[in-house]
């Protein structure tokens, strides 16, 4: 197949799940599209039935007549296209872990994404519950684990799909002003100088668009 890709995303500032996909795209170096349909409006799910028949979320990834839509599935194809691109670590232990981290990410930390809202632009402290607390040590823990077995600087070494799975939430600890301690605050400091989460980030900050529920 040798259509280009094209990305629907949502709006950079907010969405974290298109964050991942935009991420891994940038990183793998390959040549696509990128289209922004703003989030939380009322032509919103219009605007996306035009690409997918459901469910009504971004992102999602157009190859030739082929719908991805959903950003673990978007990020297992890119791997499997883009082998060479090292979204997922060599050595099998480190895949399979990588997987699982990533597939954590994909179905847990409801608390935190809840009371903390990506929103790469916004600097907003605040009091944390016991439950967000708890899904921040369990990221924090983690992190520690990947990064000792690895010796960094990323999660398994050389950045890969983990990486892009947790930047999101990087951006969600710079926004509610997290302490990151031992060590941690340097991987937090490499994700952000990341090439392809800065061109991002960048592009983010640039957005006109303010949803108020995630200020
Ligand atoms: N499981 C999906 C989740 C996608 C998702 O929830 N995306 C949010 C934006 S970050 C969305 O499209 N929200 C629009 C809405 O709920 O109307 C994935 O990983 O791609």
């Amino acid at each position: 197949m040798t259509d280009r890709y094209r990305l629907i995303i949502g709006n950079r500032n907010y969405s974290s799940w298109s964050m991942r996909a935009g991420v891994l795209m940038r990183h793998a170096g390959v040549d696509f599209d990128e289209t922004v349909v703003p989030l939380f409006r009322d032509d919103t799910a219009a605007n996306l039935a035009v690409f997918a028949p459901a469910p009504p979320r971004v992102p999602i990834l157009l190859h030739g007549d082929l719908v991805i839509w959903d950003s673990l599935a978007i990020a297992d194809y890119l791997h499997e296209r883009h082998p060479q691109a090292g979204l997922l670590p060599d050595e099998t232990r480190a895949r399979a872990m990588a997987r699982s981290i990533c597939a954590e990410m994909h179905s847990s930390f409801m608390a935190l994404r809840e009371a903390a809202p990506m929103n790469i632009r916004g600097r907003r402290p605040r009091d944390l519950s016991e439950a967000v607390r708890a899904d921040i040590a369990r990221i924090e823990s983690l992190w520690r684990d990947c990064l000792a077995a690895s010796g960094g600087p990323f999660l398994f070494g050389a950045f890969c799909m983990a990486d892009a799975f947790y930047a999101p939430v990087v951006m969600r600890f710079r926004t509610i002003e997290h302490r990151l301690s031992g060590g941690l605050d340097d991987y937090a400091k490499q994700i952000i100088d990341h090439a392809a989460v800065s061109d991002w980030c960048r592009a983010a900050v640039d957005e006109p668009w303010v949803v108020e529920a995630s200020e």
